[in-house]
């Protein structure tokens, strides 16, 4: 039996994990044990700290219901999530537009509607989104289908809404034999993360505001090419360079442009974004 100090501890509990049969759950799990070890020992973590952290994770999983992540919440306050999509995305490496969080509200039934469509219910609609979808050599996709959500005037989803009953602000869309997509709506307002439980209180403890800016969620498919979970985010919106949850990168940023002679229904003003998909091999 060997004495155990500091520095050994991590060598006989890898040891002990040596048994694990699945190649890439040892990988993970070694390597996280010595990150957590060598982090302990940075910040020389004391019991009561430990006890304190224990709680907290605790505390984060009774928070969690059917309509509630507080974990993925966790995730994403910590840039961990983005990380992960960065990663993933191969950035750096292949064209095609940045994945970005797909976040709490996603709602899978939504209505197809045809394009030019208003999303906005009895609302009156202030400005067009339009883009085209395309591969990673900007060849139009045409049938590509587009879905899209996003907050109202007051920065709530329908579902936040305590009188909920029907989908608004939320549609499917399918691209033109030009690759094209456009529909009219309203533009979104930024929004907080939810700040009642454990991860809102993370995030005030840090003096962190706990905002989103302002952004539409987009989903795009095309047959043969890897599905798509994105949002695009408003110039000149506040929280564009302090978004809680590190959804924002600059190629995600769109601007409102007054008089859009390229829009594809002139009149209102326009939002343009456009999807380059990678393709699924
Ligand atoms: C949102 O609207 C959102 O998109 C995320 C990721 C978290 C909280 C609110
Ligand atoms: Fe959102």
């Amino acid at each position: 039996m060997k004495e155990l100090d500091p520095q050994n501890i991590t060598g006989v509990v890898i040891d002990q994990m040596s048994s694990t049969p699945d190649p890439r759950l040892r990988e993970v799990v070694d390597s996280l044990i010595r990150h957590l070890h060598d982090f302990v020992r940075e910040v020389k973590l004391t019991p009561e700290e430990l006890s304190d952290g224990l709680r907290f994770l605790t505390n984060v999983g009774q928070t969690c219901t059917d309509t509630r992540q507080e974990f993925v919440l966790l995730s994403e306050v910590m840039g961990i999530e983005t990380l992960v999509y960065t990663i993933a995305d191969r950035l750096g490496e292949e064209h095609g537009t940045p994945t970005s969080i797909l976040g709490p509200f996603y709602v899978s039934n939504v209505p197809n509607l045809n394009l030019g469509a208003s999303i906005v219910g009895e609302r009156t609609p202030e400005l067009v989104f339009y883009g085209q979808v395309t591969d990673a050599h900007q060849r139009p996709l045409s049938n590509a289908s587009v879905e899209i959500w996003q907050t109202d005037e007051d920065g709530l989803y329908d579902v936040q809404r305590p009188e909920f009953s029907e989908s608004d602000l939320r549609g499917r869309f399918y691209t033109n034999d030009k690759g094209m997509y456009y529909f009219k709506s309203i533009l979104p307002l930024g929004y907080s993360i939810p700040m009642d439980g454990p991860v809102g209180k993370l995030v005030s403890a840090q003096r962190r505001h706990g905002m989103r800016p302002a952004h539409v969620h987009y989903i795009v498919n095309a047959p043969g090419f890897k599905s798509l979970t994105t949002a695009i985010y408003l110039e000149d919106d506040p929280y564009l360079n302090s978004d809680t949850v590190f959804g924002v990168t600059q190629s995600l940023v769109a601007a409102v442009k007054e008089d859009d002679r390229c829009s594809p229904m002139p009149g209102l003003p326009t939002l343009r974004f456009d999807f380059q998909l990678r393709s699924d091999t």
